[in-house]
């Protein structure tokens, strides 16, 4: 298997693009491939003050990794979810990558700042542990970015979670999402804007450049992810991609080019409605934002303090 830009011996072969890549040459196709997203859906200005969501597992990272090598100036974020040891680990790995960089990484502990771990919420909640987990990081990434004055926020999802979310959306025919589900969501009152960089890579991609450029990730899987519906989606798309392959990203694509605009209506009359919660003034339909609730049912605290900025660099390592 020859890379075919340099003939050299290849590392992976992407049927998709029908082509085969060195580490060196892989690795560009990735920068180029994240280059082209922010071009292309105009995510972030050369100027922006960019915030990395980074849960210590592969595709935060590696985005974190191509901004910083792209110039941007990019800081992370990491919460502590306070799932057991799944949480202590990822954590180090966040860290152990933010000093490798020298880059500035910001912390929100979920249990000691908000009084409620994601196994404690979702029971509490009668929530399944990722909608309770996805609810609080959600509320907790909008308010890292606003607080701390950034330009745009950056999520890690790759072009099977977002082939995967379409899927079931589709299936259930939940329009009111499908119009929001763009790789850029604009800033409005109370929300910074969000962007997806790595949109057109996928899970395999992303696992094989942190393996090329050397990035020490958490390889497992966390332990409350059993029953979430997407792993079998993503299954369903992995099947299909096998027999036909370029078939997710076409899916998704063509959703974006296509038909995304059509269901624009439906979610812009949700946001008219949208005023602040009483408890944290985040924006909300009702009167009480869901993250409040949820945070008041687990016995914690919707309080709010702002997240610290631990900046660790070379010189720190021990
Ligand atoms: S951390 Fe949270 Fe994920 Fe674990 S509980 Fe589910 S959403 S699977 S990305
Ligand atoms: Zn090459
Ligand atoms: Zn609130």
């Amino acid at each position: 298997m020859k890379c075919v830009v340099c003939r050299g011996p290849a590392v992976i072969d992407l049927k998709r693009h029908n082509a085969n890549f060195c580490p060196e040459h892989f690795t560009k196709y990735c920068r180029e491939q994240v280059e082209r997203a922010i071009s292309d859906f105009d995510m972030i200005d050369p100027d922006d003050r960019v915030l990395v969501a980074v849960s210590g597992g592969k595709d935060s990272l590696a985005v974190w990794d191509i901004l910083l090598d792209l110039g941007y100036r990019a800081d992370g974020l990491y919460i502590g979810l306070g799932i057991g040891g799944y949480s202590d680990t990822s954590g180090r790995h966040a860290r152990d990558y933010a000093r490798s960089r020298g880059a500035e990484l910001l912390e929100v502990d979920l249990p000691g700042e908000y009084g409620y771990d994601i196994p404690t919420g979702s029971r509490a909640a009668r929530r399944t542990p990722c909608s309770a987990c996805g609810l609080s990081k959600r509320h907790l990434f909008d308010k890292a970015a606003l607080d701390g004055g950034y330009d745009v926020l950056v999520t890690g999802h790759n072009l099977d979670d977002e082939a995967a979310v379409l899927f079931g959306n589709v299936l259930h025919w939940q329009t009111e999402y499908l119009g929001r589900q763009r790789p850029v969501l604009p800033a409005r009152d109370g929300f910074p804007r969000k962007v997806k960089p790595l949109v057109r890579l996928s899970e395999r991609e992303m696992a094989a450049y942190c393996i090329v450029t050397g990035i020490d990730y958490l390889v497992d899987e966390c332990p409350m992810a059993a029953g979430n519906k997407h792993i079998g989606y993503k299954e369903a798309l992995n099947d299909i991609e096998v027999r036909s392959p370029g078939s997710k990203a076409d899916f998704y694509f063509s959703f974006l080019r296509r038909a995304a605009d059509r269901f624009e209506a439906e979610s812009e009359t949700e946001r008219e409605s949208l005023s602040a919660c009483a408890r944290c003034g985040a924006p909300t339909t009702t009167e009480v934002c869901a993250f409040c609730r949820l945070a008041e049912r687990a016995g914690g605290t919707s309080g709010a303090t702002t997240p610290q900025p631990v900046t660790l660099s070379r010189k720190d390592s021990p």
